[in-house]
């Protein structure tokens, strides 16, 4: 059986792919956060309690910033894969918290890269590092590939180009297994909610049924290259199934803007927006002329991607990649799943009315 080590297990990728990876045989190793409130909601479904026997999922407390924590685990679970996907992951956080983005997306990639070499796990355990379109910022050439320039934009992604080629140099100076995915965008119905996609299904499944007046957005003219997270965490395993280590871009080739994703989310719940006005003034109305969108300045960025849009030829060559869904049935199943959640709220809420009689 081959063992797997994940860090940020806890997260949107780390639950499809420790999922995609116990259905392969796997074992899984988890590495999570201690926190004050359960943060295991994602994984729930596969974990086991570990006083019964047979389960495929074990986790640990570690933290990126903590060498120790990350060094014990090794150790212990000496790993075939380790997949790190672990990351203070929100653009818009890292300008709040650039140091603390810096150690965990920066330096925690080094402290896993160099607990493998300094625990003899060098030649053994394979290493997929969770790079990402935004090293590109200020895009240099359209569509990105494998050799465009990098110009980030943010504290996050200039902390990832700190991991993408430590992760190289670890390949070059040590002979390891080592892999960026150059991942764009991928969300899901796990998408954490204050990531733009999530925050727009979730917030019209709301209005719709009564529950949110408003949604507030930032800069709507944005465009990325949007995929499902469920298709992209295969090819995080792909790439450490190879003769070679490589580094890929895994896109979907095809762009959308933010105010194109309202559109299409809005469709999939019966909702029709009219757009009036621009710039900082524009705003979303339905057909009974309720504004339900509106722009916020604070959630403009100090320095913005505009444009993101990733030509996946290398991984449809060597990986055979082609993204299995589409945008429509991405923005459908976000839309669809939010609704049906707000649904239940409602229905928990009726519930606990009732029984207060
Ligand atoms: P999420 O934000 O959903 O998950 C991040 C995970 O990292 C969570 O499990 C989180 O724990 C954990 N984490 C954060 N900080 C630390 C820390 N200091 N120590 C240990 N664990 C930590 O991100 P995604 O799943 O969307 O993304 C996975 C990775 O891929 C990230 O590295 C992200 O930067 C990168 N990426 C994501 C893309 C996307 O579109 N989703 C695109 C390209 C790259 P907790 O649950 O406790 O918060
Ligand atoms: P991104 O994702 O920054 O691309 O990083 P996000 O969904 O946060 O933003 C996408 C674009 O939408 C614009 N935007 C807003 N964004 C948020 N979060 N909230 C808003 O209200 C809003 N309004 C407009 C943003 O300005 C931006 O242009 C994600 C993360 O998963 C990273 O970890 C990953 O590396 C990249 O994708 C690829």
């Amino acid at each position: 059986m081959k063992t797997a080590l994940i860090s940020g297990i806890t997260g949107q990728d780390g639950a499809y792919l420790a999922e995609f990876l116990i259905k392969k045989g796997y074992h899984i190793h988890g590495i999570r956060r201690r926190t004050s409130l359960f943060n295991t909601d994602r994984i729930d479904h596969l974990y086991t309690d570990p006083h019964e026997s047979g389960g495929s999922l074990t986790l640990h407390y570690g933290d990126m910033t903590d060498s120790s924590s990350l060094l014990r685990v090794l150790q212990q679970v000496q790993p075939d894969e380790v997949y790190n996907l672990a990351a203070q992951s929100h653009v818009a956080v890292s300008f709040e918290e650039p140091e603390y983005t810096a150690n965990s997306d920066a330096l925690g990639v080094l402290r896993l890269l160099e607990g493998i070499r300094i625990s003899g796990l060098a030649e053994k355990t394979r290493f997929y590092q969770a790079s990402t379109s935004e090293l590109y910022g200020l895009v240099q050439e359209t569509p990105q590939t494998e050799t465009t320039p990098f110009y980030p934009r943010s504290p996050y992604a200039v902390a990832k180009l700190y991991g993408y080629w430590i992760t190289v140099n670890y390949r070059e100076a040590y002979g390891m297994y080592a892999c960026n995915g150059v991942l764009f965008n991928h969300e899901s119905p796990v998408r954490g909610e204050t990531f733009v996609t999530r925050k727009i299904t979730r917030a019209l499944a709301r209005i719709k049924l009564g529950m949110q007046s408003a949604l507030f957005l930032g800069n709507m003219d944005a465009l990325r290259d949007w995929g499902h997270a469920k298709d992209y965490v295969e090819m995080q395993w792909l790439m450490l199934q190879q003769e070679k280590p490589d580094d890929f871009v895994i896109a979907t080739g095809v762009q959308y803007s933010v105010r194109q994703f309202v559109e299409a989310a809005a469709a999939e719940l019966d909702m029709q927006i009219r757009w009036e006005g621009t710039g900082v003034e524009e705003k979303g109305y339905l057909p009974d002329g309720r504004c339900i969108i509106e722009v916020d300045p604070g959630y403009f960025r100090p320095t913005e991607v505009e444009t993101l849009l990733g030509d996946p030829a290398k991984a449809q060559a060597k990986l055979g990649w082609s993204p299995k869904t589409s945008f429509k049935e991405l923005v459908s199943e976000m839309a669809r799943c939010d609704l049906e959640e707000a649904q239940a709220e409602i229905r928990s809420q009726k519930q606990q009315r009732k029984s207060l009689f």
